[in-house]
């Protein structure tokens, strides 16, 4: 994967998670930001993990987002490995709902942080990969400003719409 602004390396813990962070490809496809997402799991394949990380970095990429469920130890192994930025996403399906992904995540030891989104926050996990890439590339930067007018332009457009039903 080559590109000129530099790509979004996503790795997910297992293709369980797939479908949750198909949420973010969906937000980089949308800002034409390049991507790859790949499975590697901290625990079950830890050296595999490594390899994507280094790989990754050689090739280009400049943030890694790492969505994980249960005890989610990826983002911050990722964090580890490379001083690139890592976004973190909590994933839920445990009996603990992503709490427990949440706080493996978020909890990082002084030096090597994790930016940490919300429980199923792929789309966030997405826009702040763009962000830290647009700090570098201002077509990318107009691109979220006319976004973020889209946004508030629905919600006028919405809140039309809830005035209309409630009079
Ligand atoms: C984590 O364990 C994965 O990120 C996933 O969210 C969870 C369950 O994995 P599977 O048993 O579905 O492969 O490592």
């Amino acid at each position: 994967m080559m590109s000129a602004r530099g790509w979004v390396c996503i790795i997910i813990g297992s293709d369980s998670d797939a479908a949750t962070m198909a949420q973010a490809c969906a937000a980089l496809d949308e800002a034409g930001v390049a991507y790859e997402m790949k499975v590697a799991s901290a625990h079950r394949s830890p050296e595999r993990t490594k390899e994507i990380v280094t790989g990754s970095e050689r090739d280009g990429a400049k943030v890694f987002i790492a969505g994980a469920g249960m005890a989610a130890h990826l983002p911050g192994v990722i964090a580890s490995m490379t001083t690139k930025p890592v976004i973190g996403v909590p994933l839920s399906g445990s009996s603990l709902q992503g709490l427990d992904a949440l706080l493996a995540i978020v909890q990082m030891p002084p030096g090597i942080p994790v930016a940490t989104v919300a429980i199923g926050g792929a789309r966030n996990a997405a826009v702040l990969a763009t962000q830290i890439l647009a700090l570098e590339d201002s077509a990318l930067a107009t691109r979220l400003k006319d976004q973020r007018m889209k946004m508030a332009a629905a919600v006028a457009e919405k809140s039309k719409q809830v005035e209309r039903s409630s009079r």
